[in-house]
């Protein structure tokens, strides 16, 4: 899987999330920050929805930067013109398609009247001669027929992508994969996907769609958005590593993840999940004392991802974990050699007994292992003389 482009969407689904407040300055920086990364497009609120986005949105389009400015809005001539007016390269427009929204959020429209008003507000935005992506919403819950005549008549107005959007994070990969894959044999657009994070499918979700012939991908930072989020930007990266990863470190600058995470973290009040692929607090910490030792000979043996790669030095991640009862003794000689000792394999393997004895009975800091090496060490020499 390659050639795919990245909409980065943290300051369009991520001012959804919860904790969300982004000013003038932190949106600029935020954006700036994200096309240096080397995401293709960065989508911003709509306009419409106050006075300060739609001043920010035509802040953030005179900037210049490289990444293609889009905005995102609902299916509606007033919508559109205003976006039109801002100056962004691209409006992403969206409707729902599925008998919930068309009940609950659209006031009961059928399908013909959808397809009437997406193609007048296609016709409109072509006309002003800026990108025009149009989107169902809550697509895995919508008509299959449904979806695809949409599709299918949006492709015939000359949209540049159709969306698919699991609004409410219910798709597995596999009917991922199938309606993707259909899709695909229905329209010659490119395809974007936008999938919710409930039940942990997203990142998943979005490689499957990849796979299956999609081409653009929408991410945020962290994964903030509506609810718990949509795919991460930083977990999609892991997540292409693996597989493409000449084509991903030619395309983005991933070793300034953890400099646009942190921001973005400190900005809506957050911590970086410790769990986080890549920048987790223990994404690089090897524990056990099979995995240390293996470890220490060479980390590709339990890593598949490389710190080095994403600009993070093994010094500033805990890299072997030297204070539990599953400690080993090849990662407290590594202690002892970091700490500047000499000791010999016997007197090792006694110390990490004395550690693994301290750590069943209580949660041991690094200082009080290396404490524990030291005095022993110091017995050692105290014995010699
Ligand atoms: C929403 C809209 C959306 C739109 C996705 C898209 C969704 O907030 O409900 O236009 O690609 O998840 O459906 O974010
Ligand atoms: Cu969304």
């Amino acid at each position: 899987v390659r050639n795919f482009k990245i909409i980065e969407s943290t300051l369009r689904e991520g001012e959804q999330f919860a904790n969300a407040y982004f000013s003038r300055e932190n949106k600029i920086k935020i954006a700036t920050m994200l096309s240096d990364f080397g995401v293709d497009y960065i989508e911003l609120t709509n306009p419409a929805a106050s006075p300060q986005s739609r001043e920010d949105c035509e802040a953030i389009c005179k900037l210049g930067l490289k990444a293609k400015i889009l905005t995102h809005t609902r299916c509606t001539m007033e919508d559109a013109k205003l976006a039109c007016d801002c100056g962004v390269d691209g409006v992403d427009v969206v409707i729902g398609t599925s008998q919930f929204l068309r009940e609950h959020s659209l006031g009961g429209k059928d399908m013909k009247a959808i397809t009437k008003q997406a193609l007048e507000v296609i016709e409109y935005i072509k006309s002003r001669g800026c990108e025009v992506r149009f989107s169902s919403e809550d697509s895995f819950r919508s008509d299959l027929v449904d979806l695809l005549s949409i599709y299918r008549a949006a492709s015939n107005a000359g949209v540049g992508r159709v969306g698919v959007a699991d609004t409410v994070g219910c798709a597995s990969p596999r009917q991922v994969y199938d309606l993707v894959r259909t899709l695909r044999g229905c329209v010659s657009t490119d395809i974007e996907v936008h999938f919710h994070d409930d039940t942990g499918c997203a990142v998943a979700n979005s490689f499957t769609a990849l796979e299956a012939g999609a081409t653009h991908i929408d991410t945020s930072v962290l994964g903030i958005g509506e609810r718990n989020g949509i795919c991460p930007l930083g977990a999609l990266m892991a997540r292409m590593m693996p597989t493409s990863r000449d084509y991903i470190l030619s395309k983005y600058k991933v070793h300034q993840l953890k400099a646009i995470e942190d921001f973005v973290a400190e900005t809506v009040e957050i911590n970086v999940p410790f769990n986080n692929p890549i920048t987790g607090f223990c994404a690089f910490t090897h524990k056990a004392g099979i995995h240390a030792k293996a470890i220490l000979n060479s980390p590709s043996t339990y890593e598949i991802l490389k710190p080095e790669d994403f600009g993070l030095s093994r010094q500033l991640y805990r890299y072997v974990h030297f204070t539990s009862r599953l400690t080993g003794w090849n990662a407290i000689k590594s202690r002892v050699d970091q700490l500047g000792l000499k000791m010999t394999d016997d007197q090792i393997k006694e110390v990490t007994g004395k550690i693994k004895q301290m750590a069943d009975l209580k949660v041991m800091t690094l200082d009080e292992s290396d404490a524990l090496i030291r005095s022993f060490h110091l017995e050692l020499q105290q014995a010699e003389n």
